[in-house]
């Protein structure tokens, strides 16, 4: 029988950003064996990488799961596909963005996969949000609380926390 872990998703929109992330969060319960324990806020950030585009909203959830990374990985893809996400521009536009940040203490380093996240601790719209939930998770590879991992931040995207009446 498999463990349960607890697994931590980064989901970023900037087209139709409010409705596509509660389709994405309506998604994301009708994943097999999982169940979603911890939303974050909802974060207005600033573009990051491709700056001349739609401001996005980012948060982060909670999933406490049965499913491997990349049984995740598999489901997350098809939510995205499912919500009509193009590949066609790498950091330009998308309805919705999923990104594994966490699974439990998993470190993965494939090609396709790599987990913890790599933007994780650069990122304030990736880091800010986890630590809103979730401050005390231990990171895998740094021994440490992500909510004491705060000084690797180099992108500072968030412009403000949106009121929660999504
Ligand atoms: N995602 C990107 C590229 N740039 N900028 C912000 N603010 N938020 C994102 O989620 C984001 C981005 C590619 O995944
Ligand atoms: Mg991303
Ligand atoms: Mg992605």
């Amino acid at each position: 029988m498999m463990q349960n872990t607890c697994a931590y998703l980064a989901i970023g929109s900037n087209l139709d950003p409010l409705r596509n992330i509660r389709r994405c969060l309506d998604l994301l319960r009708t994943i097999p064996d999982s169940r979603m324990v911890a939303e974050s806020s909802w974060y207005l950030t600033r573009p990051w990488g491709i700056v001349s585009q739609p401001d996005f909203v980012n948060l982060a959830v909670a999933l406490e799961t049965r499913l491997s990374p990349r049984q995740l990985l598999a489901e997350t893809q098809a939510i995205e596909t499912r919500l009509e996400r193009l590949r066609d521009l790498k950091n330009g536009p998308r309805t919705i963005d999923l990104d594994l940040l966490f699974c439990g203490d998993a470190i993965l380093d494939d090609r396709d996969l790599k987990i913890p996240h790599p933007g994780l601790l650069l990122r304030d719209f990736m880091l800010v949000p986890m630590i809103e939930i979730a401050p005390e998770t231990i990171h895998p590879e740094f021994g440490l609380p992500i909510g004491e991992l705060t000084q690797k931040i180099q992108y500072h995207q968030i412009i403000s926390r949106l009121p929660h009446a999504q």
